[in-house]
């Protein structure tokens, strides 16, 4: 039983769906009302551990401006419908966009938040592929995407992340990630910050490289204050140092590795002192951690979004795993490990196949290729505003807000009102869904089942937990059929039967799995998320596979345990792990070696006088959450961090407004001088910028905040992967004023 019952309130165990901790929550429900929600300290994977987001779900629930009902547009004004009428409204615009300019200008954009729910996630591939969209963004190219490149080319996997081994290891060496703030990120563990002081009380030993001295920085051994996008210069010079110095040691690796040689040689160039110019970090501080990685008897390199949405993502990203690999601490305790799941599902996702072509069709505007099917987020604008055959015409976005957090954002939001047919599914009307001539209402934490499908890929602990719906949501229909329907209205096949649909769906997924369709629809008969969960779980490594292994597991197994199960630690894979063509670990990919000569024109050039990097905050969620009074609070957090030199150099003192700007535009905000920053480098949060006209989210808009994206440039992407470069911007600063002259809020919508 999840749920006891006390006479007259409820208390439901879930885990909290919004980052990768996955914290054990105890909800306190009366008449319907959420009392209270506490940490669950029966919870097998969190023990307890919390954050001030995770108590927040029921203010989100009860958020008065949490949209309901499906709501449709008529010029500026907005009316709630039924579903049907939603559902009508919606084929009628897509009919005319068909009708005037075919298929090839239908656009969908994934967000974060399609994960919310497992049902949600399940079923966006059910929308994306029977929504026949010619276009395909998705938060992935300002998040990850270089990642998904380098594993794609060095284990065959988009999906198969090294995770740091942070509980066993005897150095954890951080490439800009900041746990502190973002709790970990393909790296889910209950308690990152726990882990990384329980590591230094065992004599163990933390590295953070990262341009600002961040929370994790404040509590690790040694900060190596890095310039912004040096990242793969720095770990060059690591490869070149490991091999001069006979340091190469490939433990369990030996014999499994191909393109040592030719690692060898493109490490050459990169002395430490050569290195050392263009990243900023003294030479011997880098010889210095060259042997250090090598000498710990365990070591566990990771990098994180400051090594991803950066100029040369691709490169550090390979970097990170060749350190691993080329000091024997890859697919090694200790070291970095890949996750054992009990129900894996990446394998299954239609959206994402593990093993699709590297490079698809060209991006019409750009002239690049799409990769791994995914386009730069950032040219979603100019696919809507250049003429021409293949201009998008109609739009879905789903759990994504990218006018906020996408780079050039400027440009989308005036591209955005030019469409024929937007769609958006959305808790609010945000600064993007705002721009929709049709909103579908999404579900709220609590009125969702839950399976943490993009945590526990991410988790070298083995398990799971389910949460059930805690609030059945009223006169809806299910999840898996709005997500369908939506997508054969929006393919053109308005009239498609749904339940033959996501048959033939959970058919296919089946057969991937090895299981007969027959027996498995024969058992699992109900339509949606569960079935799918019942069957990644049943045909999972420990799953009973439909009576082959008797005694495995099934969906009934984790409702019957509401704090979770956890059966051990993940541990080396070996030959398993790999699905490469040549079956071995490419350590010198060619598609990652073309981009060097482009490393190699960044160190001739003129460093720029000052760059800008992102930051996030524990009481933050990207671009929501600040719609929930007790998150937002208190002091003003969108403030312009910089370096208390820089400051007294440009005449600016802590508190005054200032202008900053870059090329593709700029930005009022206040001042807040700090000794923890390199100096030449500033810090903006992201994920604000509210108050837009049009927007639904009242205590959002009194704490406004600019918008950073107005400042990131959405030409400015790592060329390898295609993922926006939101770190490393040049920009200026200019004093405005005092505090008093702040200008009115917001100003983050304007370019
Ligand atoms: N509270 C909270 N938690 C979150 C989120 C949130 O918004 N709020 N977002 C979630 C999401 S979507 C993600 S992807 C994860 C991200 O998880 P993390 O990667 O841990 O995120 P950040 O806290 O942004 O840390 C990135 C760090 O990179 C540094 N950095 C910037 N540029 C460079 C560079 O060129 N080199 C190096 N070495 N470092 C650099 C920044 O200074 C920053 O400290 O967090 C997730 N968790
Ligand atoms: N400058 C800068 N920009 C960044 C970043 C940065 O570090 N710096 N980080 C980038 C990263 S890593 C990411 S992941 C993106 C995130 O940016 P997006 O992908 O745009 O996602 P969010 O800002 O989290 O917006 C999520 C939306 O989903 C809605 N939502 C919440 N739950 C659900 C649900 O269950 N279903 C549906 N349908 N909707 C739901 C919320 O109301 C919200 O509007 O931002 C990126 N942008
Ligand atoms: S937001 Fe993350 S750390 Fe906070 S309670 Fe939820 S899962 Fe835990
Ligand atoms: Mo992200």
């Amino acid at each position: 039983m999840n749920t006891t019952t006390t006479p007259d309130t409820y208390v439901h165990r879930r885990t909290c769906p919004l980052c990768e901790g996955m914290c054990g929550l105890k909800v306190t429900v009366a008449d319907k009302q959420v009392i209270s929600i506490r940490p669950d300290f029966e919870n097998v994977f969190s023990r307890g551990h919390i954050c001030p987001k995770g108590t927040t779900l029921g203010a989100l629930h009860h958020d008065p401006d949490r949209l309901r009902q499906p709501m449709v547009r008529d010029g500026a004004e907005w009316r709630e419908v039924s579903w049907e009428t939603a559902f009508e409204r919606i084929e009628e615009l897509a009919a005319g966009v068909r009708e005037r300019h075919g298929q090839g200008a239908f656009a969908f954009y994934s967000g974060n938040m399609s994960k919310g729910g497992f049902d949600t996630s399940r079923y966006t591939a059910m929308l994306v592929r029977h929504g026949r969209f010619a276009h395909r963004y998705s938060s992935s190219s300002v998040d990850q995407l270089p990642k998904n490149v380098t594993n794609f080319l060095m284990y065959g996997d988009m999906w198969k992340m090294p995770i740091p081994d942070v509980d066993r290891t005897d150095l954890f060496v951080i490439f800009g990630g900041n746990p502190a703030a973002s709790k970990g990120s393909i790296f889910s563990h209950p308690d990152a910050m726990g882990a990384i002081k329980a590591l230094r009380a065992r004599g163990g030993r933390v590295i953070v490289v990262d341009p600002v001295r961040t929370g994790t920085a404040q509590v690790a051994d040694q900060w190596i204050s890095i310039r912004p996008g040096g990242d793969a210069a720095l770990m060059l010079a690591v490869v070149n140092v490991l091999f001069a110095e006979g340091r190469v040691r490939l433990k369990q690796l030996e014999g499994r590795v191909n393109g040592l040689e030719e690692l060898r040689a493109a490490a050459l160039a990169y002395s430490p002192e050569r290195a050392s110019a263009f990243c900023g970090v003294p030479a011997d501080v880098i010889v210095q951690l060259a042997r250090e990685i090598s000498d710990a008897p365990s070591a566990a390199v990771y990098g994180r979004i400051g090594t991803c949405t950066q100029e040369f993502g691709t490169l550090a990203s390979w970097l990170v795993d060749v350190l691993g690999a080329l000091t024997g601490n890859l697919d090694a305790v200790g070291g970095t490990l890949w996750s054992t799941q009990v129900a894996p599902h990446f394998s299954l996702n239609p959206v994402y196949p593990p093993s699709a072509p590297l490079h698809g069709k060209l991006v019409r505007t750009r002239g690049v290729p799409s990769v791994l099917g995914q386009v730069p987020a950032s040219s979603l604008a100019e696919e809507i505003d250049t003429p021409g055959p293949g201009q998008v015409r109609a739009l879905v976005t789903m759990g994504s807000n990218p006018v906020l957090s996408a780079p050039g954002s400027a440009r989308l939001d005036a591209a955005l009102p030019q469409l024929e047919c937007m769609v958006s599914i959305d808790l609010y009307r945000n600064e993007t869904s705002r721009h929709a001539h049709v909103i579908l209402p999404a579900l709220s934490p609590l009125e969702q089942p839950h399976w943490d499908v993009y945590a526990w890929p991410f988790s070298l602990s083995v398990g799971g937990h389910y949460s059930p719906t805690l609030f059945e949501p009223q006169d809806r229909p299910a999840e898996w059929e709005v997500l369908t329907r939506l997508g054969a209205i929006m393919g053109g096949n308005p009239a498609a039967d749904l339940n033959a649909l996501d048959d033939a769906y959970f058919s296919a997924m089946c057969e991937q799995t090895g299981i007969a369709p027959e027996a498995a629809l024969a058992a699992l008969p109900a339509h949606g998320g569960a079935r799918v969960l019942d069957l990644c779980i049943r045909g999972g490594p420990f799953g009973e596979r439909f009576g082959q292994n008797p005694g495995g597991f099934t969906l009934q197994s984790f409702i019957d345990q509401p704090d979770g199960m956890l059966l051990g630690m993940a541990g080396p894979q070996g030959d398993a792990a790999l699905t490469t063509p040549s079956g071995r670990i490419e350590l010198a990919p060619p598609h990652v070696l073309a981009d060097l000569p482009r490393l190699e024109n960044a160190m001739a050039a003129e460093p720029p006088e000052l760059v800008m990097v992102s930051r996030r905050h524990l009481r933050s969620l990207n671009s929501w959450m600040h719609n929930v009074d007790a998150l937002v609070r208190g002091k003003d957090r969108c403030t312009l961090h910089i370096h208390t030199l820089d400051a007294q150099r440009l005449g600016i003192a802590d508190g005054d407004t200032v202008e900053v700007k870059s090329v593709s535009g700029t930005v009022q905000v206040a001042a807040e001088t700090t000794g923890d920053i390199r100096p030449g480098v500033v810090s903006l949060p992201h994920g604000w910028g509210h108050g837009a006209p049009g927007t639904q989210t009242q205590v959002a808009a009194r704490h406004a905040g600019i918008n950073i994206n107005l400042l990131s440039p959405g030409l400015m992407v790592d060329a390898a992967s295609g993922n926006a470069m939101l770190n490393g911007i040049p920009v200026s600063v200019t004093r405005l004023g005092d505090a008093s002259s702040v200008l009115s809020t917001p100003v983050g919508m304007h370019a």
